[in-house]
């Protein structure tokens, strides 16, 4: 069955090239990674399992948060859906989880004199920072680890931060959307094996600094890719906007396209001049009306005049990068 069928694709390619025409579909895997032509490393299929589960919900459900590896053509080995701190760093307080019993209906019943506070400059302004990521979040404040997420994929939760520094400062956040499909960037939804799950984080904090489209954000994990010819890079953005979102039953061989972090992306200093601003995404668009630890804080994010933001797409990137300066 396979060989009449790559008969048939051989002879309709010689009659297209015959006839001055390209074939444009069905190349095969190894054909369509060589005439790859981009600044990632491409991997393809699914990762390899190297942690199970981050995350256990002790009060309800919660989807599977793994951690993978795989190798690339040239033997670099790639972490997925990204490397993280959630093992070791300070955890975020909980504005709302679920899985931990917490579920204020508002901002007034939280105790937010509470909230430790992280010393950056003993002299500094204390701020106060509220954040809701689909799915993770590690926040740094002048390349100082701050905290990171209670919950690394579902259920969805909402965290509050203090801090004390000095203006102007840098705020710079590393955003992952979780996978179930280690290496293909896919979960189990909407009816389908491989469902491209999506992205999305806001953020306020207490001295007026809100998420918009003035952040910078820069994506490192694009999947799943199932052409890759979709892949384009311009003016420092690596965009995907003609990459099918689609979800599929049969998406065990999607490619993933990686790019390495750099070691100081998050320091004061890091040069990011090269980084896109950031795509802002409507409510809507997230899809967070039925997310109470969204909308019970609604006034601590849209509210505040914070709005979401990502990189180019929301769907198939998975590891962003986001920065903003504070003068
Ligand atoms: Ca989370
Ligand atoms: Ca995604
Ligand atoms: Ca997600």
């Amino acid at each position: 069955m396979i060989t009449q069928h790559k008969n048939i694709f051989t002879l309709s390619s010689i009659a297209l090239l015959l006839a001055g025409c390209t074939p444009s579909t069905e190349l095969t895997a190894s054909e369509n990674v060589s005439d790859y032509e981009g600044s990632a490393s491409i991997t393809q299929g699914l990762a390899k399992t190297v942690e199970e589960n981050l995350f256990e919900c002790k009060n309800g459900r919660s989807r599977v948060a793994g951690i993978g590896e795989i190798t690339d053509a040239n033997g670099k080995v790639w972490t997925v859906p990204a490397k993280n701190h959630f093992t070791t760093a300070p955890k975020a307080i909980d504005l709302y989880e679920e899985c931990a019993n917490i579920t204020p209906q508002g901002i007034g019943d939280v105790d937010v004199s509470s909230v430790p506070v992280t010393i950056i400059d003993e002299d500094g302004e204390e701020i106060t920072g509220y954040i809701f990521a689909d799915n993770y979040f590690e926040l740094y404040i002048n390349g100082q680890l701050i905290a990171v997420d209670t919950v690394p994929f579902t259920p969805f939760n909402s965290s509050i931060v203090k801090f004390k520094v000095n203006k102007p400062y840098t705020i710079a956040v590393k955003v992952i959307d979780w996978e179930e499909n280690l290496g293909l960037g896919t979960e189990n939804n909407r009816g389908k094996a491989h469902h491209p799950g999506d992205g999305g984080f806001i953020a306020s904090f207490s001295d007026g600094t809100v998420t918009g489209p003035d952040w910078q954000a820069q994506t490192f994990y694009i999947a799943p890719i199932y052409d890759l010819t979709c892949l384009s890079e311009v003016d420092g953005k690596r965009l995907s906007d003609t990459c099918t979102t689609e979800g599929t039953d049969n998406g065990e061989n999607a490619y993933a396209a990686h790019w390495e972090t750099p070691s100081n992306w998050m320091a004061q200093d890091f040069n990011a001049t090269s980084w896109p601003l950031a795509t802002e995404y409507s409510e809507d668009e997230i899809g967070v009306n039925n997310k109470k630890s969204y909308m019970n804080f609604i006034e601590k994010f849209s509210g505040a005049g914070a709005s979401f933001i990502w990189s180019t797409n929301v769907v198939l990137d998975n590891e962003v990068l986001l920065r903003y300066e504070v003068k």
